[in-house]
């Protein structure tokens, strides 16, 4: 079998996504998730000048052979652009085995380690009381775990923190929107919020919390203290990871167990934060971490030394890149958690999908591959829009991050 074309397919049913579809002479196709978010158009280039070229004619059975050509072959090596591109091959490629053996793709991964996949949903509210509220709408519908934000007295917008609790959109306008952000009214905020929490919804519901990479080391040691009677499954991201080691001195000071990754893309991001036991979560996707075959290599790393997964799963994160996602979460030893936000109607539309939500887990298709495509038609008729991340400011006007 020969890989005969390669479509870059960018579409806005609502937000942007970029998808590769791997066609071949048998007729077989496979697809794979490219997005990166506020960042589109570079990694679509990628694929189209630099990457489509090098598939064509290609063993599609090849994917190890063909991640290493994309990854050694290009001499720069790593990054989020060029990740996300060789992830979109490597998703489609598998998905392509999965059709030519007739099985899902979880079970060319090993098989299931368990019967669902536990996701947590998010609970995003400005005021206390709303998001109280969102989290009783999660429960009821059988989430086991969930994710708490809210907005900060004192402050204007808060990140991922919107209007309508069942949207949640952190890119908005074409250039980067600005918020003001103040960490001590922030660390003042957040343990009042998960008293309440727990004490309205009991010792069983597993509760996270996202502090978006906005703190200081010892910020995040002090926020992780005043956690811990609230026993959270993970406080996310406290700080940026570029300084892998200074994850050392928040350890030192707190129990609550920590999660980061959603910005890695390679092993080489995390290597220290695992073999230092320095997380408990590894939140690397399928998308910006090099595509399943990537992926399960963290994992794999992550499992010698106790730390479980924990993929990222924003709705910037295709329905396709979520397919790939279950069917690793299905049959690693090691999982933890996968996050879960619902798709709009209008993606769930132009991605047809066979996973399914079920008491508090989510299940991947049965049927050959991912159990995923893209409808390109409906696709064409939602041109890109340029949508940013925003950033923030500190009430001196300094600029913070986001
Ligand atoms: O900021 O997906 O855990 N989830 C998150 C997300 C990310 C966005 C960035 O594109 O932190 O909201
Ligand atoms: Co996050």
């Amino acid at each position: 079998m020969r890989i005969t074309g390669a479509r870059v397919i960018v579409t806005c049913p609502g937000r942007n996504f970029v998808t590769l579809k791997i066609v071949t002479d048998e007729g077989l196709t496979g697809v794979g998730d490219a997005t990166l978010n506020g960042r589109e158009q570079a990694v679509a280039a990628y694929l189209e000048q630099h990457v489509v070229p090098v598939l064509l004619g290609r063993d599609p059975a090849r994917i190890e052979d063909t991640w290493q050509a994309l990854y050694k072959g290009a001499y720069w090596r790593r990054g989020p652009v060029t990740m996300s591109a060789i992830a979109a091959v490597d998703t489609a490629l598998w998905d392509i085995k999965g059709k030519v053996a007739g099985l899902p793709v979880y079970q060319l991964l090993g098989g299931r380690s368990r019967d669902g996949v536990t996701v947590y949903g998010h609970a995003a509210a400005e005021t206390v009381d709303d998001a109280l509220t969102d989290v009783a709408r999660l429960v009821d519908a059988g989430y086991r775990a969930v994710r708490v934000q809210t907005g900060v007295p004192g402050l204007g917008t808060t990140y991922g923190v919107s209007a309508d609790p069942r949207t949640y959109e952190p890119a908005g306008s074409a250039l980067p929107a600005e918020a003001v952000w103040s960490t001590p009214r922030y660390l003042a905020h957040v343990p009042a919020v998960f008293a309440r929490v727990r004490a309205e919804f009991g010792p069983d519901l597993r509760l996270l919390h996202d502090a978006h990479h906005r703190l200081t080391p010892i910020e995040a040691a002090a926020l992780g203290r005043d956690l811990e009677p609230y026993r959270l499954t993970w406080l996310e991201d406290p700080v940026p990871a570029e300084l892998q080691e200074g994850y050392r001195l928040i350890r030192q000071h707190t129990t609550t167990p920590l999660a980061v990754g959603e910005v890695f893309n390679s092993i080489w991001d995390c290597r220290r934060l695992i073999t230092e036991q320095l997380i408990d979560y590894i939140r690397t996707s399928v998308v910006h971490a090099g595509g399943i075959s990537h992926l399960r290599r963290i994992f794999d790393l992550a499992n010698l030394y106790h730390v479980r997964s924990g993929s990222h799963g924003a709705t910037d994160l295709s329905p396709v890149c979520l397919a790939a996602a279950l069917h690793v979460d299905l049959s690693i030893p090691n999982f933890g958690l996968q996050e879960y936000m619902p798709h709009s109607a209008e993606t769930d539309a132009v991605f047809p999908h066979g996973y399914r939500f079920a008491g508090g887990y989510l299940h991947p298709a049965e049927e050959p591959g991912l159990g995923v495509d893209i409808d390109e038609d409906l696709a064409a008729r939602y041109p890109y829009r340029p949508a940013s991340l925003p950033v923030n400011r500190l009430e001196d006007g300094t600029l913070h991050s986001w």
